[in-house]
C-alpha cells in the first residue's frame, strides 16, 4: 500500500447547525466552529469534514445549495470560512469541504432559468420529461417518499429530483453541467482547501431512457437505474484528469448501495477516481423488508462479516473509510452499544474498532462524548425532511402514529442531529437562545466539560486511539486476519505489518464472555497498548473472562 497522508488521518464531522452557536439565533455558525478548535486540536484529529455551509434556502439543511460559491447567511461569512481555515491550518489541521453535485436547490441560477422555458439555455442543466399518459415520466421513488418527479405548469413538464421536490437532480451527460462544477471544485481548492466528500457521488450517471423500476410499493426503487450508472468511472475520471490530480488532496464518495466490487472501481490506486468512498452494507443491517424504517435486530456474525468482507476485498487494492455513524444515521453508542448502563464502555469498544482496523476513521461530532440517541414525545419537535415526509407517508398508508415514531427513534437522522453538548448549562452550552433543534435532554450529565475532567472519559480514550495510530504503523497499514469467524459475541482480529502484530480483543454485550485465542495465532508475551478495563495481571489470552463491552488492544511479540 503506498503511503500517503490521508491514509494516516483521522477526520471529523461537524455538521454546523448543531456544532456551536456563536450569536444566540439558535443556529450553529462558522464563528461558533473556531471558537471550539482549541478542543479538536486536544483531540487530535487530523482532518475536518465540514458539511454543507453554502447558500441553501434549507430544505434540506444545506444539501439543496442556491449558490456554491457563497456562505449561508446564517453560518457566517466568506471573511468567517476563511478565518476557519486559517484556524485550522495553522493548528497543523486540514479542511475538507462537501461537494454536493447530483443535484442544486431549486432556488439556484440554473434550475430558475432551466424552469422559464423549452428552449432556455440552461433547460438542458437538469432532467426534464414529458409526462406518460397524464401521469409521472416513470415510476421512480424519490430517496425522501412519494415519486421522484415534479410537474411544472410553466413549460408542462416534468423534473427529476432523487431526494425533495427541492433539490432538482443535475443532468451530468451535459458537458457544460460537468465543466461547471469543475470549476466550482476549482474554486475552492484554489482557496486552499483540502479535499471534498462528495454527496451520492455514484448516483450522477442515471441510465439511458430512465426505465422503470420494479416492486410492489405505489412508486417504486430505480436505484439500479441510477447509483453506479454507465458513464460514473467515466466521469469521476475526468473530473480527477481535469481538477483533483492537479492537487494533493483527500476525496470521500458517499456511495449508497455500492459492494466491495463496485468500490474498488471507485478507489483502485490505479484509477485515478476517489481516495476513498464510504460504504453502506453496515449501515443497512437493521433494516427490514420493507427497508430503513422498518427496523429488525441486527447481528455480529452478519456485522463481521460484512466488515471483513470489506477489509479484505479492498486489501492491497484500495483504501477504506471507517464509520458507524454521521449526520444521517443513528448515534452509535444507542445503535451498536447500550446508551444505558454500559454507556462509556460499549462507546469505547465500538471506538476501539474503528480505530484498529484498516482505513482512515471518521468521527461524527459528539461520538467522542458517547451521545446518545433522542425521543421527542410528538413529529413536529423533529426538523428533518426525510423524517416528515416519511412520517406523511406512513400515516396516509394507515400505520399508527406509536409504530412510526418507533421507527424515528431508532433510525430518524435527528437522532445524529441535535446540538453538540458542550456544558451543564442551559441548552448544553450551544447557543444562548433558542435551539432550532431541541438539545438532548441528557445534556447535563453527557457533555464535553465533564469529558474533558474525567481522564477515564470517552474523549480521552478517543485521543488516545488517535495518538496510537501515529506511533504504530501497523494501525494503518497493517493486514487484517479475523479470528472465531463463527463467534456470536466477539469480534476479535489480528493486524501485522512486517514483524509488528497486534490482537483486538472485543466483547460487542453486556455478558461476560471466555476469549480463548486460537492457536494458530503464535506469541511469546503480549502488552497492552490500549483497553477499556485494566488486564489483570497473569491475564492467559488462551482463557480470558471478557467484561461487559470490554475491549482489548495487545501488542503480540
Ligand atoms: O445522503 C444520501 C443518502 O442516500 C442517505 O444517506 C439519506 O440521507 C437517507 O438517510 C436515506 O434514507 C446524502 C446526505 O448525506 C444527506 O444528508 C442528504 O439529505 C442527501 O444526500 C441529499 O443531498
Ligand atoms: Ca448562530
Amino acid at each position: 500500500m503506498k503511503k500517503t497522508w490521508w491514509k494516516e488521518s483521522v477526520v471529523y464531522q461537524i455538521y454546523p447547525r448543531s456544532f456551536q452557536d456563536s450569536n444566540g439565533d439558535g443556529i450553529g455558525d462558522i464563528p461558533g466552529i473556531i471558537s471550539r478548535l482549541d478542543y479538536l486540536q486536544k483531540l487530535g484529529v487530523d482532518v475536518i469534514w465540514l458539511c454543507p455551509v453554502y447558500e441553501s434556502p434549507n430544505d434540506d439543511n444545506g444539501y439543496d445549495i442556491s449558490n456554491y460559491r457563497g456562505i449561508m447567511d446564517e453560518f457566517g461569512t466568506i471573511e468567517d470560512w476563511e478565518r476557519l481555515l486559517d484556524g485550522l491550518h495553522s493548528r497543523g489541521m486540514k479542511l475538507i469541504m462537501d461537494l454536493v453535485v447530483n443535484h442544486t436547490s431549486d432556488e439556484h441560477a440554473w434550475f430558475v432559468e432551466s424552469r422559464k422555458s423549452k428552449d432556455n439555455p440552461y433547460r438542458d442543466y437538469y432532467i426534464w420529461r414529458d409526462g406518460k399518459d397524464g401521469k409521472e415520466p416513470n415510476n421512480w421513488a424519490s430517496i425522501f417518499s412519494g415519486s421522484a418527479w415534479k410537474y411544472d405548469e410553466t413549460t408542462d413538464q416534468y423534473y427529476l429530483h432523487l431526494f425533495s421536490k427541492k433539490q432538482p437532480d443535475l443532468n451530468w451527460e451535459n458537458e457544460k453541467v460537468r465543466r461547471e462544477v469543475y470549476d466550482l471544485m476549482t474554486w475552492w481548492l484554489d482557496k486552499g482547501i483540502d479535499g471534498f466528500r462528495m454527496d451520492v457521488i455514484n448516483m450522477i450517471s442515471k441510465v439511458e431512457g430512465l426505465p422503470d423500476g420494479e416492486g410492489e410499493s405505489k412508486y417504486k426503487d430505480g436505484g439500479k437505474y441510477f447509483m453506479n450508472g454507465p458513464r460514473i468511472h467515466e466521469f469521476l475520471q475526468e473530473m480527477n484528469q481535469e481538477v483533483l490530480s492537479k492537487y494533493d488532496v483527500m476525496t470521500v464518495g458517499e456511495t449508497p448501495g455500492v459492494s466491495p466490487e463496485e468500490a474498488a472501481l471507485y478507489v483502485g490506486e490505479d484509477r485515478g477516481e476517489l481516495s476513498m468512498v464510504f460504504q453502506f452494507e453496515s449501515m443497512d443491517i437493521d433494516s427490514g423488508p420493507g427497508g430503513k424504517w422498518f427496523v429488525t435486530p441486527w447481528k455480529l456474525l452478519d456485522f463481521k462479516r460484512i466488515m471483513s468482507k470489506w477489509q479484505t476485498d479492498l486489501d492491497g487494492k484500495g483504501w477504506n473509510s471507517l464509520f458507524l455513524n454521521n449526520h444521517d444515521q443513528p448515534r452509535m453508542v444507542s445503535r451498536f452499544g447500550d446508551d444505558g448502563k454500559y454507556r462509556k464502555e460499549s462507546a469505547k469498544m465500538l471506538g476501539t474498532l474503528l480505530h484498529t482496523m484498516q482505513g482512515t476513521p471518521f468521527i461524527y461530532q459528539g461520538e467522542e462524548l458517547g451521545m446518545t440517541n433522542v425521543k421527542f414525545a410528538t413529529i413536529e419537535e423533529y426538523q428533518d425532511i426525510e423524517t416528515h415526509n416519511m412520517f406523511n407517508e406512513h400515516r396516509e398508508a394507515g400505520r399508527s402514529v406509536e409504530d412510526i415514531m418507533a421507527s424515528i427513534y431508532s433510525k430518524g437522522r435527528d437522532n445524529a442531529r441535535t446540538p453538540m453538548q458542550w456544558d451543564a448549562t442551559a441548552h448544553g452550552g450551544f447557543t444562548a437562545g433558542t435551539p432550532w433543534l431541541v438539545v438532548n435532554p441528557n445534556y447535563k450529565e453527557i457533555n464535553a466539560e465533564e469529558a474533558m475532567a474525567d481522564p477515564d472519559s470517552i474523549f480521552h480514550y478517543y485521543r488516545r486511539l488517535i495518538e496510537l495510530r501515529k506511533q504504530h504503523e501497523v494501525i494503518v497499514y497493517g493486514k487484517y486476519k479475523l479470528l472465531l469467524e463463527d463467534h456470536e459475541h466477539i469480534y476479535a482480529y489480528t493486524r501485522t505489518l512486517g514483524d509488528e502484530r497486534l490482537l483486538v480483543i472485543l466483547n460487542f454485550f453486556a455478558t461476560p464472555v471466555t476469549f480463548e485465542l486460537p492457536a494458530s495465532v503464535g506469541y511469546r508475551t503480549y502488552e497492552q497498548l490500549i483497553g477499556n478495563y485494566e488486564l489483570p495481571e497473569g491475564t492467559r489470552l488462551e482463557q480470558m473472562e471478557l467484561r461487559p463491552y470490554e475491549a482489548q488492544v495487545l501488542r503480540l511479540s
